[in-house]
């Protein structure tokens, strides 16, 4: 007796064996693929985990940076607040100095002209007459000098020979004496008659009837004992000086 196998399972296309034989190997394969994916699939989840922890470090060290350097830019702003609170004080003490000092100062400028007002008010050197605020020096009775040597004595006096600018100085030195030289010649240029301080005699002057009438070369002037106005007389003689500082 022969078996057929063909003819018992009816052929291989209606074989129950090949047909698990296939659902196996099919079922094999799936499974490979189901492992090989689910492999793959953890394999790129540990590889996010691990970009998720790297990330999540990142973000850890970058909020521990920021905390830190809002920590010191809250210190430095403190800081800031103190230091501008202290230069308001320092600020208000100053103005406050300011204004003492300014009161102090105008105090002291008080001071300085009061002191300068009564220097010229009594301060002339012992022996010399004062009058509106100048100080005059009258050479000593008996004693006489030429235009040039009554000049240098009262230059050695840190002075000069009288300016006489005013009616009222001119009565104030002939009250002094009523023959006098003063600071006024022409010896530079004829006729032009310059003060001893370099400046010209301004105006008419205070001369007497005809003078000045240059008689004999006569380049310095005098009050003369005629009438207390001025005469150009000769320089050589030897009369008494004023000297005016
Ligand atoms: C004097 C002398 C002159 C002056 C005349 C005026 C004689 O000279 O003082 O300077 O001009 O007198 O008469
Ligand atoms: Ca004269």
């Amino acid at each position: 007796m022969t078996t057929d196998k063909r003819s018992k399972y009816g052929g291989p296309s209606q074989s129950p064996v090949w047909w698990i034989g296939v659902a196996a190997v099919s079922l094999g394969l799936f499974l490979l693929i189901v492992i090989f994916g689910l492999v793959i699939h953890n394999a790129s989840a540990i590889g996010h985990h691990t970009i998720l922890q790297v990330g999540l470090a990142t973000c850890q060290k970058l909020v521990h940076n920021l905390t830190t350097d809002k920590d010191a830019l809250r210190d430095e702003r403190d800081q800031i607040k103190i230091n501008a609170s202290r230069m308001t004080n320092e600020m208000q003490a100053l103005q406050s100095n300011y204004i003492t000092l300014n009161a102090s100062r105008n105090a002291l400028q008080q001071q300085v002209t009061k002191l300068n007002q009564s220097k010229t008010g009594t301060l002339c050197h012992l022996g010399w007459k004062m009058f509106n605020n100048k100080c005059y020096y009258a050479s000593e009775k008996g004693v006489t000098k030429n235009w040039n040597n009554s000049r240098k004595d009262c230059q050695q006096r840190r002075a000069d020979l009288v300016i006489i600018t005013t009616k009222d100085e001119l009565d104030f030195v002939t009250k002094i004496y009523d023959r006098t030289w003063i600071g006024l010649s022409d010896i530079q240029r004829e006729g032009k008659w310059k003060w001893v301080d370099g400046s010209d005699l301004e105006g008419n002057g205070f001369w007497q009837t005809g003078e000045p009438n240059n008689s004999g070369d006569e380049n310095c002037v005098e009050i003369s004992r005629r009438n207390g106005d001025w005469n150009d007389a000769q320089c050589k003689v030897e009369i008494p000086w004023i000297c005016e500082a």
